[in-house]
């Protein structure tokens, strides 16, 4: 490494390594790791995978390609070596924001464990030029900026590939774009993305705002426009049919140029579809096909043994649902096919609540998956039981057979090995490197459960992680925080039912108990991050509140030294790694039966973090792994979350006008204290949205909630208990190495 570094230093620039500055480094590196990545095998075989997804949320590849080529030590090495710092020599990569959150974080999990188990694997997605916006905050609230991440050197390769893609009024030539995804120790796959030549970033002016009209420009602007109005829901039809023509274009030409015969595609791929947002290339490849010469019915066939779907939500709001007119105005060549696939469905099935048409004219998309896929999977043990015996009920009665669970999972090389070298360099020592292939291997650690030294050492690690965290925050955001203190974190998209306010209550608790005195053994750092969806008025008010509480804290010298809330600005895949690490209580308090399953979860285990948690999506899981001693487990079950949906039975005005503790918290939201630090009109729709409303039952589950924190923070005084709790959750997280989900996925639906 150390010659082809300074060689191509040289070239480059005329410099030795030492002279070279940590952007023309990175450059540096950025060439010889795409260098050896092409000449890496590809991973090959009689059948391949197309992953079609909106969103894939890589984060910075640097680290992550030279870990998986085998380069990564002795690059770090040879930087030292010349009075370089690799974590600052990464600095200079932008990271890609193509995703919002977990799904998109899932996706890119998954594409490095398919590469990594030697499967033949792409994805397929949309080259967004912003991503997701660039957070900030200006007088407590989120603004969003734009995004932008392409520039002369990223790992985007250009290709000759080009597609037309057909909309009602004018037709659209792409260009695919590809990331090359190499295995741990194995051969390459690659990440398409495609992309429009006309789309132009000047278009956008005030923060994120652009013409919504101008498809040729807007394209691939941003991931997931404000889709409040009309023009935007139509923009985002104009992209999700966008990135699955090309995808169907794609898979039929890789078909044809191998010679395989279309009517047994199914032989040869196979097409998973991450959430509806590409469940257009049912109808595509239908029409594709029909194109080609197949009639409907075999086209059906042929594509229905071809496509399985992947659910990660029960949200009703966030499953998609097209109106007519919508489809009318972009697509209308997959009327007739759409049309068509209902009446078949209206033919066979006498039941309105599995048409893929509904009485209001608008197109059910999973219907559409679930009757014409072959698989559909759920992403958690509890959520695919409710899929099963609730949300998809009349669905799961007709197709029992294509219903399975495939419980998430992470890839341990970002999550472990490249964000927190010291433990698993430790770990490597300790029990040997084994686990790095086989993450079962962690198991080994549970035979030093009661070994001092160990725990100790584990401890070391963890302050280590926290006292970096403290410098970064210092040099991110100027906010200065004690590594003495318990990190208690919260990072996850913001929503309602993620129960971010519910957090906030706590932070209200606390402040209260600091006020009268009752002062805590160990300050509490409280770390939140999160973006809240533009239009998504209630979790922008949420954010308002957050960091209100931190101002006043903040400005307290009476509150200041016991408590500590950092909001941590524009949260993303390169802050989760510098979090995690550093995180003692992982919060996951979700309403119990809302979160598929989480994967942040997973990550805070597998770093030694104990969790907080409500009995809710993979937090079952890990509890079972783990036992009652090494996990806080709080709040309504999903059963009884279920029930009172049912039945209308939940009323948060009457739990406030009853227990006076709640109504001293809530109203702690527009108290004078907060109201001359923020907004009024913001802070009272909270407010109300709470005692009126709380459509995710916080009042619920608060006081179980403080009750069971509280208790963490006095367990964690015993030191040594709480680090064998630490050490019990880093050995049990191996289930949840997506090396394991991806075999699974493989064994029951892929078939690779
Ligand atoms: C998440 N879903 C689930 N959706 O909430 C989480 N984007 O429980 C699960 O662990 C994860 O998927 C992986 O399975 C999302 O992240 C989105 O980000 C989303 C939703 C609607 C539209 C676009």
């Amino acid at each position: 490494m150390e010659q082809l570094l300074q060689e191509m230093l040289q070239k480059n620039y005329g410099k030795s390594i030492s002279d070279a500055s940590n952007e023309e480094i990175y450059t540096a590196l950025l060439c010889i790791t795409k260098e050896k990545m092409a000449g890496i095998k590809r991973n090959e075989g009689n059948k391949k995978l197309y992953y079609i997804s909106a969103e894939f949320l890589i984060g910075k590849l640097l680290s992550n390609n030279l870990i998986n080529l085998g380069l990564f030590d002795e690059t770090r090495e040879v930087l030292k070596n010349h009075g370089k710092d690799i974590t600052e020599i990464e600095e200079a990569e932008l990271e890609p924001s193509l995703g919002n959150g977990g799904l998109g974080r899932l996706a890119a999990c998954f594409l490095d464990s398919i590469a990594t188990l030697g499967l033949p694997g792409d994805g397929v997605g949309l080259n967004y030029h912003d991503g997701l916006f660039r957070q900030t905050f200006v007088d407590n609230k989120q603004r969003e900026e734009k995004n932008p991440w392409i520039t002369d050197n990223s790992w985007l390769t250009k290709t000759e590939r080009h597609f037309e893609v057909p909309f009602k009024d004018f037709t659209l030539t792409s260009t695919m774009y590809d990331i090359d995804v190499p295995g741990y120790k194995n051969g390459c796959n690659k990440l398409h993305l495609f992309d429009l030549d006309s789309v132009d970033e000047s278009i956008i002016h005030d923060g994120i705002q652009f013409d919504k009209e101008d498809i040729k420009k807007n394209l691939t602007l941003f991931l997931y426009p404000d889709d409040s109005d009309e023009a935007g829901q139509l923009l985002r039809i104009y992209q999700q049919y966008f990135m699955v023509s090309n995808a169907a274009q794609l898979i039929l030409a890789e078909a044809e140029e191998k010679g395989y015969n279309l009517y047994q595609l199914y032989d040869h791929v196979a097409i998973q579809i991450n959430d509806t947002h590409p469940t257009m290339v049912i109808p595509e490849l239908i029409r594709l096909l029909m194109q080609r010469g197949f009639n409907m019915d075999t086209a059906v066939d042929v594509v229905r043994k071809t496509c399985a779907y992947t659910n990660h939500t029960i949200l009703a709001e966030a499953l998609e649902k097209w109106p007519i007119h919508y489809l009318e105005k972009v697509v209308p060549h997959l009327m007739p096919i759409i049309r068509d696939l209902d009446a078949r469905v209206r033919r066979d099935f006498h039941d309105e609540r599995v048409y893929i048409i509904d009485n209001q004219d608008r197109v059910h998309m999973a219907h559409i998956d679930i009757h014409f896929g072959y698989a559909v999977n759920g992403v958690a043990a509890l959520h695919t039981e409710i899929l099963k015996e609730s949300e998809l009920k009349p669905f799961y009665d007709i197709y029992p057979e294509k219903f399975n669970n495939k419980t998430n999972g992470i890839t341990f090389r970002r999550w472990l090995v490249h964000c927190n070298h010291e433990l698993s360099d430790y770990l490597a020592d300790l029990i040997g490197p084994e686990f790095m292939d086989d993450a079962s291997n962690l198991e080994k650690l549970l035979a030093y459960k009661d070994d001092e030294k160990v725990l100790g050492d584990l401890r070391a690690i963890k302050k280590n992680a926290k006292t970096a965290l403290k410098n970064y925050l210092m040099q991110t955001q100027g906010v200065e925080i004690d590594e003495n203190s318990i990190f208690d974190i919260q990072i996850k998209r913001l929503h309602e039912y993620k129960r971010q306010q519910m957090n906030a209550l706590y932070a209200i608790y606390k402040y209260k108990e600091i006020k009268k005195g009752n002062l805590p053994k160990r300050p509490i750092t409280m770390i939140f991050g999160a973006k809240a969806a533009p239009a998504y008025t209630i979790a922008k008010d949420i954010i308002h509140l957050i960091l209100c509480l931190q101002k006043l804290i903040e400005n307290d010298p009476a509150v200041r030294p016991y408590m500590r809330i950092v909001m941590v600005e524009n949260y993303n895949v390169t802050k989760a790694e510098k979090l995690i690490p550093a995180c003692d209580i992982s919060e996951q308090i979700s309403l119990a039966s809302k979160e598929a399953s989480g994967t942040g979860n997973m990550k805070f285990m597998l770093n030694g973090a104990v969790t907080l948690g409500t009995e809710d999506g993979a937090n079952v899981e890990i509890h079972e792994l783990v036992g009652d001693e090494n996990i806080y487990i709080f709040g309504a079950k999903s059963e009884e979350v279920i029930k009172l949906y049912d039945t209308a039975g939940y009323n948060s005005g009457e739990i406030y006008d009853n227990d006076p503790m709640i109504e001293e918290l809530v109203d702690f939201i527009i108290s004078k204290d907060l109201i001359r630090i923020g907004d009024p009109v913001s802070l009272a729709r909270l407010y109300k949205e709470i005692v009126s409303k709380d459509w995710f039952m916080t009042l619920l589950d608060v006081k179980d909630y403080i009750q069971t924190k509280e208790q963490m923070l006095e367990d964690y005084e015993d030191e040594k208990t709480w680090a064998k709790k630490a050490l019990v959750n880093i050995a049990k997280a191996g289930f949840f190495s997506s090396d394991r989900t991806i075999r699974e996925y493989n064994e029951d639906i892929w078939h690779l």
